[in-house]
């Protein structure tokens, strides 16, 4: 029987059908993109069609057939893996991969655990049209001769593609006007345009941010200083140096969100210790983390700098080289032993490296502390005797010191032992947040003993305490769970509300014996270096910085999320909509308007320092 005859254009058609209509498949079953009207929805299923005609179309100019099939089930398969990978990291972090993200290699041993328990069985599912396209190849091999198609053919077919793109991004343009200039959001950019595209468009930014810092010169620092200027507040006079001269100690609580204070499992409280210490503290209940996907890391970025992070990767890996004006180095230029504590393979996050810029005199990592088996769980070292022998380290500091300490236990997948668990598990669908209580309990516990330590080794007198959670431990993919926790929907509003994480600040002799306070002003982590610093009798008011003091009169309530959403005294404004936060229900965006000028500035001039490098031109 002689081969049928088709026009070699029919395979790639295939591949770009199969993969177009299982990237929607995957759109719709484990991203969580919100759609609210037709429109979005038409623009969301068409969304892969043009980038597939381009990539797959470039077949048509193999000569051979066995480079046309090669290359076309190759690129399906690479493809497949890129959508799996983000599949995969979007179970993580709620959010898509980018160029940086994927360069951070030296992450990855340690999220050997972590990665294993976002990976199912029944993931093979995801691969079932390579396979099919790969016996469709075989079938053409066997029984299908190719008829190789005409230039006129060929021009069409891109015209067509061609044609798909402008179709598809003038819908996205009437939707989301400004859709590229204008958002730091990966949900809405893979939303309009569509997942492959995006990665096409993250490949540009990346070129564009290496050309920035080539291209500085240091004259775009005279906006930004004007902006900064006039934008500081007085610190309190009664609270400006009340901590001078003492150790400041920082502890960054690893995944700790503010809905666990004050609330409880069944009956037993999730941090008790730390519900009795708001008593003896400042504490924030209107503070937020204000990270991106340097999770951590952006934290640390933030309370050093007071700069945003960034809107793709983590500074600590993209940017690690630059020139920065941190709380370590200004701390140490006043005579104090500087250092970060955290009981981790030195270059997770390429914390080595960027420490160097910060300015530390010494990074107590892994290798500094003695870790067995048997006082380890999950990423590493516990809570507890982490704490027990960084003491033990703080007592041999040179005085005054700075340190940090970072936690490391209630991190997900939340495991403990069974002798570290203080409470039952939650009962819900989410094994993440029905571990999560217990683990954050666990860490109440360790940071009782790491209070009494301090006490019984005399070094709680002659310092400051000062605790934050570093970002939010349950990301949305567990809202269906909260839902059940907190007894009520999970809105957008409700969403940026979590990302809530407690500040307590405990200065001994000012706040402790039931003289502390709650403090209700919104506040975030970029409100940490000049609050810190006036704490500690330091002046800031030549830094170029974007937080105000959080015990100044004058402070704004305001902050600004890295994907361009912001909290206000009366307003949240996330996932283009405007909330009031008293009645925690839409209202009409003349409302935030005011803002998103200002919100546009902040994080636009942050990133103009990073991607320049701008403070290396800076003397003040
Ligand atoms: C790792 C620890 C956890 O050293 O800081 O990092 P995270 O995953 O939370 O950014
Ligand atoms: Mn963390």
């Amino acid at each position: 029987m002689g081969k049928l005859k088709r026009a070699n254009i029919v395979l790639p058609v295939i591949a770009v059908f199969l993969l177009w209509i299982k990237t929607y498949i995957v759109y719709k079953t484990s991203f969580t993109i919100t759609i609210e009207n037709f429109m979005q929805e038409l623009i969301l299923f068409i969304n892969p069609i043009s980038f597939l005609l381009f990539i797959f179309g470039i077949s048509l100019f193999l000569k051979t057939e066995k480079s046309k099939m090669r290359y076309i089930f190759g690129t399906s398969l690479l493809l497949s893996l890129i959508l799996y990978g983000n599949i995969v990291f979007y179970r993580f972090f709620t959010d898509f991969l980018t160029l940086p993200v994927l360069f951070q290699t030296t992450n990855f041993g340690d999220l050997g655990d972590s990665a294993l328990t976002e990976i199912h069985w029944y993931d093979f599912l995801y691969f079932v049209d390579v396979a099919i396209l790969y016996f469709v190849i075989r079938f053409f091999r066997k029984n299908v001769e190719f008829v190789p198609i005409k230039k006129v053919q060929r021009r069409a077919y891109f015209l067509l593609a061609a044609a798909m793109l402008f179709f598809n991004t003038g819908l996205a343009e009437a939707e989301r006007p400004q859709l590229l200039t204008r958002t730091f959001d990966r949900e809405i950019l893979v939303k309009n345009l569509g997942t492959y595209n995006y990665h096409l468009y993250d490949i540009f930014l990346q070129s564009k941010s290496s050309a920035q810092r080539a291209m500085a010169d240091g004259s775009e620092l005279v906006d930004i200083d004007n902006y900064v200027r006039a934008k500081f507040v007085k610190p309190d006079p009664n609270m400006f140096g009340v901590a001078e001269g003492k150790n400041l100690i920082v502890v960054s609580l690893e995944s700790l969100q503010s809905f666990v204070i004050n609330n409880d499992v069944y009956g037993e409280e999730v941090t008790p210790f730390l519900n009795e210490l708001i008593n003896d503290s400042y504490y924030f209940e209107n503070f937020y983390h204000q990270t991106g996907q340097g999770k951590t890391s952006d934290s640390e970025f933030l309370l050093e700098n007071s700069l945003y992070p960034l809107s793709r990767g983590a500074v600590f890996f993209t940017h690690a080289g630059n020139e920065l004006d941190a709380m370590a180095e200004k701390l140490g230029e006043k005579g104090y032993f500087t250092s970060t504590m955290h009981a981790n393979n030195k270059s997770f996050w390429n914390r080595d490296i960027m420490y160097q810029a910060i300015g530390y005199d010494y990074f107590y990592s892994a290798t500094d502390y003695n870790i067995t088996p048997e006082i380890s769980v999950g990423w590493g070292m516990k809570d507890s005797p982490f704490f027990d022998q960084s003491v033990e380290l703080m007592k041999s500091m040179e005085k005054p010191f700075y340190t940090k300490m970072i936690t490391l236990t209630n991190h997900h997948p939340f495991r403990l032992d069974e002798e570290d668990k203080y409470i039952d598990e939650y009962d819900s669908k989410s094994g993440t947040l029905n571990r999560y209580f217990q683990t954050v309990r666990y860490m109440d516990e360790a940071l009782k003993e790491f209070f009494q330590k301090l006490k019984d080794e005399g070094l709680y007198e002659n310092s400051i305490i000062v605790m934050y959670g570093d970002h939010y431990g349950i990301s949305e993919n567990h809202n269906e769970a909260m839902e059940q926790y907190l007894g009520k929907e999970v809105t957008p509003f409700v969403s940026a509300q979590l990302q809530r994480v407690p500040l307590f600040v405990h200065i001994p002799g000012v706040t402790n014996n039931g003289r502390g306070e709650v403090i209700s002003k919104v506040g975030g982590q970029i409100d940490l270096k000049p609050t810190l610093l006036h704490l500690m009798g330091v002046n800031t008011k030549n830094d170029i910085q974007f937080g105000e003091d959080l015990f100044s009169p004058d402070h704004r309530e305001f902050i600004v999320f890295r994907d361009g959403s912001f909290i206000t005294r009366e307003y949240v404004y996330t996932r283009d909509t405007c909330y009031s936060k008293e009645t925690e229900e839409p209202i009409e965006d003349s409302y935030c308007e005011p803002y998103k000028e200002k919100v546009q500035k902040e994080l636009g001039y942050s990133d103009k320092i990073i991607n320049g490098d701008l403070l290396r031109f800076y003397e003040d």
